[in-house]
């Protein structure tokens, strides 16, 4: 991956600081800065991966860990009654920030569908 990084790349590499919850060899998890619910957490890849679109074959045990890492999480955080993982993907998908990440929001009913 060229050119400049992305403002996720700069929390893994401590350079602008974040609300970290989560951390191991793979991955990184902080609050988001824009809650859309009570709980809302970004799990990332410590690899710089743009996008779900990238993910190949050879990242499966990384996606694996993230999903297991997001299902932790909530446990952690007391999301017994359910919540809602969500991987935007792409202009189209609402991707804003061009590495991968998991939100995981709870702490409230969400609808559906969404927008
Ligand atoms: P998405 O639209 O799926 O690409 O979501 C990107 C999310 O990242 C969005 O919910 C806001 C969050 N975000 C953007 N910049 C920062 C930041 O500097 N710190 C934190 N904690 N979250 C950020």
């Amino acid at each position: 991956m060229s050119g400049e990084k992305t403002i996720f790349k700069k929390i893994i590499d401590r350079e602008i600081p974040a609300e970290i919850i989560y951390e191991d060899e793979f991955c990184l998890a902080f609050n988001d800065v824009n809650p859309q619910a009570p709980i809302h957490v970004l799990v990332i890849p410590k690899q710089e991966i743009a996008s779900m679109a990238q993910l190949n074959h050879s990242d499966q045990e990384l996606a694996g860990h993230l999903m297991l890492t997001v299902a932790k999480l909530a446990k952690t955080l007391g999301l017994e009654n359910g919540y809602r993982t969500i991987v935007n993907t792409g202009t189209e998908g609402g991707q804003t920030v061009d590495h991968l990440h998991l939100h995981l929001l709870g702490g409230r009913s969400l609808q559906w569908p969404p927008g």
